[in-house]
């Protein structure tokens, strides 16, 4: 298992590379160039920057999060094969600065979804939450309510410039069922596959967020039996899935220690996050401790563990602590506790198994 830590850039990010340094046990920085725009190929001297300040710690760049995929890819628009060569373009240049895994997601118009990212939490800290009576089905009024209560900061895929297209970009997506959405990503993987095995680089989709359609959009990766349609349609070792605890955890019926026991093979990436479930459906992200929340935190790490997993892991979600003015949900402070936690676990079961 190597350890690693996302980080959004210099300039970009309150945390800086010197202190992600002194959290123990980290080895790799998951990255992205940010300001990039979905279907633009990443230039070799782009990354060769981000490289060179990575360099000056010592830290690898092996994981990508994310090469974001277009909507004409994910809707069979016009210029999707276009846009496939220049994410292939993209893995053939990543490739020659060591990168092994790009994580992706493939819902339709937005990334993970929140109704509060600051949700005050009995100890005073504050936390991502969703609450599904906030969830407005109407898109736009949805926006609206999005951009007054996240205060200037942004969901990934909930950004300004997207949410004033909104109709447009909804638009896209008309004729696109579940059926047609797996359609799509098939005609993706298999145009990409050859190209990761020239380049040694594992595809890893990240699941839905939260697991089930919202607006009326469908979402795919919600489930065990999702994730199994999703291996064998694509049935290639550089198919691989990143496999969030909290984003298919927060479905209760999900059992994540049950998915890792039966394909930890195809895992290349693992977030670790715990998630309090409500009874109306509502829930809460929490501290990486397994009594916090629901997931089964300690279960997961067990079945990697069992499972022998050497591919790479990372606290995802934390709450904001001591004060932190971070982005929501990527703070310094609880991310290095949930690390602390999760290799505290990990070296234990190390030890036992070495008696
Ligand atoms: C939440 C995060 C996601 C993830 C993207 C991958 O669980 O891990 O924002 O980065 O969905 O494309
Ligand atoms: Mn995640």
């Amino acid at each position: 298992m190597k350890m690693s830590f996302r980080w959004y850039g210099t300039g970009n990010d309150s945390i800086t590379l010197s202190q992600i340094r002194q959290i123990p046990g980290v080895s790799e920085i998951v990255w992205a160039l940010h300001e990039k725009q979905p279907g633009e190929v990443w230039e070799k001297s782009e990354i060769q920057a981000v490289k060179d300040e990575l360099d000056k710690y010592g830290f690898g760049m092996s994981v990508v999060e994310s090469v974001n995929v277009h909507d004409d890819i994910k809707t069979a628009g016009a210029n999707r094969d276009l846009y496939i060569e220049n994410y292939k373009q993209t893995l053939r240049n990543l490739k020659d600065f060591g990168v092994k895994v790009v994580c992706y997601n493939f819902m339709p118009v937005f990334d993970w979804t929140r109704t509060d990212l600051f949700h005050p939490l009995p100890d005073g800290s504050t936390a991502l939450y969703y609450e599904k009576s906030k969830i407005k089905q109407d898109p736009e009024e949805m926006a609206a309510y999005i951009l007054k209560e996240t205060k200037g900061y942004t969901m990934p895929g909930w950004e300004p410039e997207r949410l004033a297209n909104l109709k447009e970009l909804f638009a896209l997506y008309k004729d696109v069922d579940k059926e047609k959405l797996w359609e799509n990503l098939k005609y993706f993987l298999e145009e990409l596959m050859p190209v990761c095995h020239e380049c040694d680089i594992k595809m890893a989709i990240h699941p839905d967020d939260p697991p089930w359609d919202i607006f009326g959009l469908p979402r795919l990766l919600t489930d065990e039996s999702a994730v199994e349609r999703f291996l064998k349609m694509v049935d290639d070792p550089y198919n691989c899935l990143t496999l969030c605890s909290g984003s298919l955890g927060s479905n209760p019926d999900n059992n994540v220690a049950d998915i890792v026991r039966k394909h930890c093979d195809r895992i290349a990436f693992a977030h670790i996050r715990n998630v309090k479930h409500f009874d109306n459906g509502d829930f809460s992200e929490t501290s990486h401790r397994d009594c916090d929340g629901d997931v089964g935190i300690l279960d997961i790490i067990k079945a990697y563990h069992d499972g022998g997993f050497d591919g790479y892991i990372r606290p995802d979600h934390g709450r904001h602590i001591w004060d932190e003015k971070c982005r929501p949900g990527y703070g310094l402070y609880d991310r290095a506790l949930g690390i602390m936690y999760i290799l505290g676990v990990w070296d234990m079961l190390d030890k036992l198994n070495k008696k």
